[in-house]
């Protein structure tokens, strides 16, 4: 076994009045995003996705073993291939396997098969979580707590491509097992999340829709 090591924390106190300013100010910001399913297909540099993805990664995580890798696509003719095989399995979905219960929630959002923002988007990024991992001694290892860690790391990549101003959509093509083959992903990686990243087209809509308030999300036992 390594050595731990640890280091000072690095931590500056922020006044209380900042605080609260900072925390009106980022709630602001994380109001405004809003999931659309209309891209542009403008180009998007590869370094703002690479920055997205570091952020993603500054995610705490089971162990700290980091169970994830963010596959970013930008070949069109890749954009495709994924667009035509998730097309292929959400056609199945939405003719025959979705269930009533599913379709009266997804009915207000106007989802359907065809996913055009897979290849409208100028990025494509796929998410995929680690069930394993190699251990030292050569032999493969579970992770710890994958889902949520992956599941905290999707969140800040997407608060990071909102905060730098692009839009992004959280697609789950179902099942995804065809993601593994198409990009060539070793079977202990499972495709979790597809996120097209770029501009908003021009006419891009959204649902209308209402968030939950606060009295509805939460519950304080106070001191
Ligand atoms: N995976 C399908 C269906 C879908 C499911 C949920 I839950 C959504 O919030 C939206 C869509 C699709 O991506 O269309």
């Amino acid at each position: 076994m390594e050595d731990q090591s640890f280091v000072p924390l690095s931590w500056t106190e922020v006044p209380l009045e900042e605080m609260h300013l900072r925390s009106k100010e980022l709630l602001e910001v994380m109001h405004k995003r809003r999931t659309t399913r209309h891209f542009s297909t403008r180009e998007v540099p590869k370094e703002l996705i690479e920055r997205a993805i570091l952020c993603g990664g500054t995610a705490p995580s089971g162990a700290h073993l980091q169970p994830w890798t963010f596959v970013a696509i930008s070949s069109q003719e890749l954009k495709q291939k994924i667009r035509e095989a998730a097309e292929a399995e959400e056609r199945k979905t939405y003719q025959d396997r979705m269930p009533d219960a599913w379709r009266e929630v997804l009915q207000p959002l106007g989802t359907d098969a065809v996913k055009e923002h897979l290849t409208d988007a100028p990025w494509v990024v796929v998410l995929f979580r680690q069930s394993k991992r190699l251990r030292p001694n050569g032999e493969w290892g579970p992770t710890y707590y994958s889902s949520e860690s992956c599941g905290i790391a999707a969140g800040m990549f997407i608060h990071a491509i909102h905060n730098m101003g692009l839009v992004t959509l959280t697609h789950t093509p179902s099942p995804m097992g065809f993601l593994r083959d198409i990009l060539n992903r070793p079977d202990h990686e499972h495709a979790m999340l597809v996120l097209p990243v770029g501009y908003p087209a021009d006419d891009a809509e959204v649902p209308d829709l209402e968030r939950k308030s606060l009295d509805e999300i939460s519950i304080f036992f106070e001191a």
